[in-house]
């Protein structure tokens, strides 16, 4: 169990075990439905992106399929995921939102 010895082998265990928190992507996923202008609109009101950078990220979404919106804790990312579709399904937008651990 423990490596032979004394308290520094304890003190050492101890340390290992402690991680810090995993941190999760969240991804806007490309549809053919879903306005550019109200993709635009999510990117500044739940992930705090400044027009041009939200335009920016809406258009490589739309080029590629998927896109970076921003890296959180487990918690945070998976509010931004309900508050996006619950806003989307509202506008009445198929709009798809995932968060991926990193790594
Ligand atoms: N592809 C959508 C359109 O042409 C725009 C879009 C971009 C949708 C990014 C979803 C995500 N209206």
């Amino acid at each position: 169990q423990l490596p032979s010895g004394d308290a520094t082998a304890v003190v050492e265990r101890r340390r290992q075990r402690v991680r810090p928190p995993k941190l999760y992507q969240v991804l806007l996923l490309n549809d053919d439905f879903t306005p550019m202008e109200f993709v635009v609109q999510v990117l500044q009101e739940f992930f705090n992106k400044d027009r041009e950078s939200a335009t920016q990220i809406m258009l490589k979404i739309h080029l590629e399929g998927r896109g970076l919106c921003g890296v959180f804790s487990r918690d945070i990312a998976q509010t931004k995921v309900d508050q996006v579709l619950q806003a989307a399904a509202q506008q009445g937008h198929p709009l798809q939102c995932v968060s991926e651990p990193i790594e």
